[in-house]
Formats: structure tokens, C-alpha cells, sequence
């Protein structure tokens, strides 16, 4: 045991000794000539866009970030999981409800994977969906908003990490648990783990009309850690592939006693088997309790329903819908080529990977050869599914990639490199140096049947030297690599915000056109929308006040209000009247306990503000909108309590 640690530590130390002389080569070779030609390939012009877009997880931000490659220009972070204060997100009365989960309001979560919708294996443009980690969820993203349109929650989950991979015509998104747990969940003894906690792996179908997620069912495995996850595509689609580690079920130092097992598994889950046998009428319905949010943008509205129950699966109740594949040491990553026919595991705590065959696969399982069984769910023998080893020379491999042209790309993150490498022979083409401890790598579409192989954007966990410092925590680093020669040529570095883990990338034809440049008025379906100016009006019900307030350049409709009162709940209901493109304006109120609004051509959004103190108090708006900007202001007069004073408002007639 002590053997292991400490050989973990010597491969850390590696690590760092590795990226230190990279750090000094790397500067180098960055200089000269080479550098003018790397400044070309990254060089957009003024006014000219990008050829691809990048959308990023934020990790622990919480968020997505969209960027444009080649440049590394970041056009907009994407409020998911977390408040976000620049457009109101999650503090507006219509988003809050976005949210909710079962545990209440959750304001913040760790996004890790983001995919892009497909049909037919490739990239469609429609969606973009995101992992919650922490507190399970999957989030879906329209890509002509480009906003969140959609939260659920996942129960029966903990650590919802093996998500969010979305299967070749967007049938399912899929999440598997990173943390098993009792299932219902239950007060008893942690170490009853072994054998009494179980892993979930939800299969959540999408309406291919509106993107409606709606959990179809959850295959309930054993209590092993479900680390990462990807779709079968082509030959395999109808699979779905799960790297699991700690198949020791240990519960205490992990580091140490999940990594006693010479291989752990990828589980095989034959999906189309599991949905015609539920389709059939099969399953477990089984009493849940999870959030279900939907922002309805006719009415720029959130709700949230609690769904009270959820079908679960036995996979001993389908026979041959599930398999494990065995694997080296701690399989992180789990990738499918373009082809579907290899499945790649990177063992984190190997150098080499293990490429599995769907062909070897289908082949073992026909004629029924296997390697005993784990809770009755039959182990394939790890020779009979093996189509190669990749030996790379790396260490710690974590995540592969494909350009569709016959090459993969894996991440090592200790040895910190990207190594390149050819399907089917196995040979190692390439390889460059990362700056510093890459996670996961980024090829457009390099997870579909059809990647667009013209760069590779590493995401690294450690920047140091590479930005100018700014105390103790730097930026992430973002590297693009031109990957169309043979060799790959780092030719950019650019900071990220949070934590990227997975990114998913499209060419920008696919979505340019389509982004959506107003909310129309007429379409607003917002109860508190108001359609001119001049039907803006203040109603008192009780302690509650509702302003129903427009804004047009330069000015609110009302701007001044009196008869509010201390102990008053004010509701701020704002229109913006703007029909122009990237014309939003902003709303806030002295005082107020909440964000800002930014509110866009078309929409209504809602602010509260609970006056506290009498006098007369300002709002105004945010966003430097015209050259009367610094005019969009008004008051509102807050009199004691116990005050007559009627409500009353200028429309702007003085
Ligand atoms: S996981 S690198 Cu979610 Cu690999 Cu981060
Ligand atoms: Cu409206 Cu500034």
C-alpha cells in the first residue's frame, strides 16, 4: 500500500519536473520566426469573426463561456448553475426558479461537460447541454439564445459526473453518478458501503421538438464510481460506454484502496435493449422528489414542477443489456472514435491505454465467453475485447479526442502532453508539450461522427508562468494546436474563466445565422408586459406594488413614483420597448438586495425591492445604452408606514 503511494508521489514529482523544463523550452521556441507564423494562424482581423465557436465549462464558476477559435476571444459567459449578476440570472423573479431543487433554492454548481445536440452523429446546432456535478443536474442551453432553457435534476445521484453525453440523434443526455450512494437514500452506517450503496446511470430523453428533458429511466448498477461516459456512434450506437474506478467499494483513502483492483471496468449498457423493455412495461417505478425547471420564452418565464417519482431498472432484468469491460487502472475517460468501433479507456494511474473493439465486443458476447461476473452483471475477458495498446511513453492519461482522419489525441496530465496517435496501428505520431497539467482536450466536433479536425484546444489545471502573475490563483490556459499537418504546432495561449473541463466546439456557420437578435413585443406573452409606453401604470394590492415600467431610449416609463411606503414589497415589472439588435437596458434601485436586470429588446424581466428607509431614492439604468444615457434615471418616494399617501406617477408629460 505504502509501495503504491509512494509511486504516486514520484509520478507527481515527475510531473513537475516535466513541465518545468517545458516551461523553458517552451519560451524559446515561441520566439523567431516561428512565432510570426503562429501569429497568422491566430490572427482575426478587426471586424472579421472566427471560423469555429468554443463553448467552455466553467467548473466550479458554475457557468459555460463562449469563445471563438482561432482567436481565444471571449464573446459571453452563459449563466447555468450559478446567479450571475451581470444579467440579473437567478436573482430576476422569472429566473430564480431555475434554481430550485429538491434541497431548495442552489445558487451555484461545478460544470463540467457540455455537448452539443447531433442528428445522424453529427453536430445539428440546436442545444447544448451541461452537468451540475454537485448537486445533480443536467442544464439545456438553446443555441439560438444562447441562454438556459432547462434544468432537472437527477435523483437517486451524487456527484453527477459521467454527463453530460448526448447519444447520436439527441435521443438521450445522458448521467451517470461519479458517488454511489444508498438508493432511497437512508441514515445508516458508512461502512455498510460494499455491496449496499448503489450507482445510478439516468438516461434522460430529449423531445426533439422542443428539447424537453424528461428522465426515462435510471439503471441501477453497482456501488462503484462512474467516472466518465460516452455514446456508441454508428456501428455501436444503441450503446453507451461508462469508465467506473473504486470497483474495491472502498469508503475511506480512496487514493490508496480504490486503487488495489489491477483493472476496473467500462460498463457496456445496450440502451436500445433497456428501452424496449421499459417500453414494454418493464421497470421499478420508484417514489422521487426532483426539480424540473423550464423557461418559457414567449412568457421570458421560469417554472418549477416537483416530480414525485422515477422509473428504475434492474440491468438483471434485462439480460444481455449490460457488460463490463475490463480496464487498467482507474479508467477516467471513456471515448468513442468517429466510427464507433474503438472504446478507448485512459487508465489515469498507466501510461498506456486500452482500446477496446465493439466488433470483439459483440463477438464475446455471442459466443458467451466470460470472465465470471460482478452482482451477476457477466465480466468479458479483457483479451477477447482488446483491440490494442497504445503505448505512449506518457503518463496519466486522461482524455481522448479524434480529428476524422483516422488520428486520436489524448491528454496526459502528468507528464503534461497531448500525444497524438493512429487508430488501428496504435503508433504514436506525435507528441507536444502542455502548459502545465492538461485535463481535458477540445477538437470541434471531435466527438461526433464528423470532427473538424483543424485544431486541438488544450485545457490545462495549472497556468504559473504563462500570464503575467496576479497573486496567489491564476486564470486557467487554454492552448490551441494547428493539428492539420502531421505534427501538431501550438500556435496560441489563452486565459479561461473557472475551471474548463470538457469543452464542446462547432464551425460558426452552423449557429451565426440562427442567434436570435430580439424578442419580438408582439410575441412578449409576459402577464406583466405592457406594449407601448403609455400603458405604463402602478397598481397597489395590499402591502404589494407592481410598476409596470417600459424602458426606450433614453428613459423609464414611470420615472418618478410616489406613495410607496415602508414595509412595501415593490414589484419593478420592466419592458424593454427596444426592437434593435444588442440594445438591452439595465434596472437597479438603491438598496435593493438583489442584482441588477439587463433586460433585452422585447423582454420583460422583474426586479423586487423591499424599501427600508423613508426618503426619496434613485434607480437608473446600467447600460451605457445612448448618449442620454447618464438621463435614464428616476425617484421613488418612500413614506413612513402609516402614511396617506396616494400612489401616483409621471409618465414623462413634464
Ligand atoms: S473531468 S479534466 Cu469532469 Cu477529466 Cu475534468
Ligand atoms: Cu438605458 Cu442606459
Amino acid at each position: 500500500m505504502k509501495k503504491l503511494i509512494n509511486s504516486l508521489i514520484v509520478l507527481a514529482l515527475v510531473g513537475t519536473a516535466i513541465s518545468c523544463s517545458n516551461s523553458e523550452s517552451g519560451g524559446k521556441s515561441n520566439k523567431g520566426a516561428l512565432a510570426s507564423s503562429a501569429a497568422e494562424k491566430v490572427y482575426v482581423a478587426p471586424g472579421e469573426h472566427d471560423e469555429f465557436y468554443a463553448f467552455m465549462s466553467g467548473g466550479y464558476s458554475g457557468n459555460l463561456t463562449v469563445y471563438g477559435l482561432p482567436s481565444g476571444r471571449m464573446f459571453k459567459e452563459i449563466p447555468v448553475f450559478s446567479q450571475f449578476p451581470t444579467s440579473g440570472y437567478g436573482y430576476s423573479e422569472e429566473t430564480k426558479p431555475m434554481l430550485n431543487t429538491s434541497f431548495g433554492f442552489v445558487p451555484w454548481d461545478d460544470a463540467h461537460h457540455p455537448d452539443i445536440s447531433q442528428t445522424n452523429g453529427e453536430l445539428d446546432g440546436r442545444w447544448i447541454f451541461i452537468n451540475g456535478n454537485n448537486t445533480p443536474r443536467i442544464a439545456r442551453i438553446s443555441l439560438t439564445t444562447f441562454e438556459t432553457e432547462e434544468i432537472i435534476e437527477v435523483p437517486n445521484s451524487a456527484g453527477n459526473h459521467s454527463s453530460s453525453f448526448i447519444t447520436e440523434n439527441t435521443e438521450y443526455v445522458v448521467a451517470g453518478t461519479r458517488f454511489s450512494v444508498p438508493i432511497p437514500q437512508k441514515d445508516m452506517p458508512i461502512k455498510d458501503y460494499k455491496s449496499n450503496f448503489k450507482g445510478s446511470l439516468s438516461f434522460i430523453s430529449v423531445d426533439p421538438e422542443h428539447g424537453h428533458m424528461d428522465i426515462k429511466f435510471q439503471l441501477m448498477m453497482p456501488g462503484f464510481n462512474y467516472d466518465l461516459s460516452h455514446p456508441g456512434r454508428d456501428k455501436s450506437h444503441g450503446w453507451f460506454f461508462f469508465t467506473t474506478y473504486n470497483t474495491e467499494e472502498a469508503n475511506s483513502l480512496l487514493e490508496v484502496n480504490a486503487s488495489q483492483n489491477d483493472k476496473d471496468f467500462i460498463a457496456a449498457v445496450n440502451w436500445k435493449k433497456i428501452e424496449e423493455y421499459v417500453n414494454n412495461g418493464g421497470g421499478t417505478m420508484m417514489p422521487a422528489n426532483y426539480a424540473h425547471n423550464v423557461y418559457d420564452e414567449s412568457t421570458h418565464t421560469a417554472t418549477t414542477t416537483m416530480k414525485k417519482e422515477v422509473l428504475t431498472v434492474d440491468p438483471l432484468k434485462v439480460p444481455g443489456a449490460v457488460y463490463f469491460l475490463p480496464t487498467p487502472k482507474s479508467p477516467h475517460g471513456c471515448d468513442v472514435d468517429p466510427s464507433g468501433q474503438y472504446i478507448i479507456g485512459n487508465g489515469k494511474l498507466s501510461a498506456d491505454l486500452t482500446v477496446h473493439s465493439f466488433d470483439k465486443m459483440i463477438a464475446a458476447i455471442e459466443a458467451e465467453k466470460f470472465d465470471g461476473e460482478a452482482y451477476g452483471i457477466p465480466i468479458l475477458k479483457f483479451e477477447d475485447v482488446l483491440a490494442g495498446t497504445v503505448k505512449s511513453g506518457g503518463l496519466g492519461p486522461l482524455h481522448t479526442e479524434f480529428d476524422g482522419k483516422g488520428n486520436a489525441y489524448t491528454t496526459f496530465f502528468i507528464s503534461s502532453e497531448v500525444v497524438k496517435w493512429k487508430l488501428g496501428t496504435w503508433e504514436v505520431i506525435d507528441r507536444k508539450p502542455t502548459y502545465y497539467s492538461v485535463g481535458h482536450l477540445m477538437i470541434p466536433g471531435g466527438n461526433s461522427r464528423k470532427p473538424f479536425g483543424k485544431y486541438v484546444v488544450a485545457m490545462n489545471k495549472i497556468t504559473k508562468d504563462r500570464y503575467l502573475p496576479v497573486g496567489p490563483e491564476m486564470e486557467h490556459s487554454a492552448q490551441i494546436y494547428d493539428i492539420s499537418g502531421e505534427k501538431m504546432e501550438l500556435i496560441y495561449d489563452f486565459p479561461t474563466h473557472g475551471e474548463p473541463h470538457y469543452a464542446a466546439g462547432c464551425p460558426a456557420e452552423l449557429l451565426k445565422n440562427n442567434a436570435k437578435k430580439i424578442y419580438r413585443l408582439d410575441e412578449n406573452k409576459h402577464p406583466y408586459a405592457i406594449t407601448s409606453p403609455d400603458q405604463a401604470k402602478v397598481e397597489r394590492k395590499g402591502n404589494e406594488v407592481h410598476i409596470y415600467m417600459s424602458t426606450i431610449r433614453s428613459h423609464f416609463t414611470p420615472d418618478n413614483i410616489e406613495g410607496v411606503k415602508v414595509g412595501d414589497k415593490v414589484y419593478f415589472h420592466i419592458t424593454n420597448h427596444e426592437q434593435d439588435f444588442d440594445v438591452p437596458h439595465g434596472f437597479s434601485m438603491i438598496g435593493q438586495n438583489s442584482s441588477e436586470l439587463l433586460i433585452m429588446p422585447g423582454q420583460t424581466k422583474t426586479n423586487t425591492w423591499e424599501p427600508k428607509k423613508v426618503g426619496v431614492w434613485p434607480f437608473y439604468c446600467t447600460d451605457f445604452c445612448s448618449a442620454l444615457h447618464q438621463e435614464m434615471q428616476g425617484y421613488i418616494r418612500v413614506s413612513p408606514a402609516d402614511s396617506d399617501i396616494e400612489l401616483s406617477w409621471s409618465l414623462g408629460e413634464d
